[in-house]
């Protein structure tokens, strides 16, 4: 199974990524998910960046509110593709996270979703667009939940699941 790591800088982000758990096993992908922080715990975070290819990783997801510097972190010390979901906590709701996935410096890109849910949800969908383009059994499921948005003109995660089969 192609696999998936979800970094996440406290567990107080966990429950956003509640319909992206879902998605990943309906899609065929493995996910192991990490709470690391790029401040409380740099040398973990350090040693699941290096780790990951070893682990058999082939995208890496961080999600991280406020100063959110996990996912440039996690980026500096791999070549595997970083998805950096930026997760709204007070007092700014996202943008300040936003801003810091979002503006790396050339080099070293973060693919930085939307703030909140929409981009925790949304990495389960684009990181399995990635490993879509290597195996094509994930192929299949992302065309399928195409149809499914087009019938329900919405994402409504039970619907999603059971179209997935
Ligand atoms: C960030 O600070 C975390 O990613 C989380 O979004 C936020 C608050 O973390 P906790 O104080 O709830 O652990 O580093």
């Amino acid at each position: 199974m192609p696999k998936v790591l979800l970094v996440l800088g406290s567990n107080s982000d966990l429950p956003l990524f509640g319909d992206a758990l879902k998605l990943w096993p309906a899609l065929g992908i493995e996910v192991q998910v990490e709470i690391s922080s790029a401040h409380r715990s740099p040398q973990r975070t350090l040693e699941l960046a290096t780790g990951a290819p070893g682990q058999g990783i082939e995208v890496i997801i961080a999600g991280a509110g406020g100063a959110a510097h996990l996912a440039g972190v996690i980026a500096a010390h791999t070549i595997l593709p970083v998805i950096g979901v930026p997760i709204n906590v007070p007092p700014f709701n996202g943008f300040d996270s936003l801003l810091a996935m979002a503006q790396m410096p050339k080099g070293v890109p973060v693919a930085t979703l939307a703030a909140g849910e929409f981009g925790a949800t949304n990495s389960a969908i684009l990181s399995a667009q990635i490993l879509a383009l290597k195996y094509p059994q994930i192929q299949g499921k992302l065309t399928r939940l195409k149809e499914i948005m087009e019938q329900n003109v919405a994402f409504k995660i039970d619907a999603v699941l059971a179209g997935l089969g």
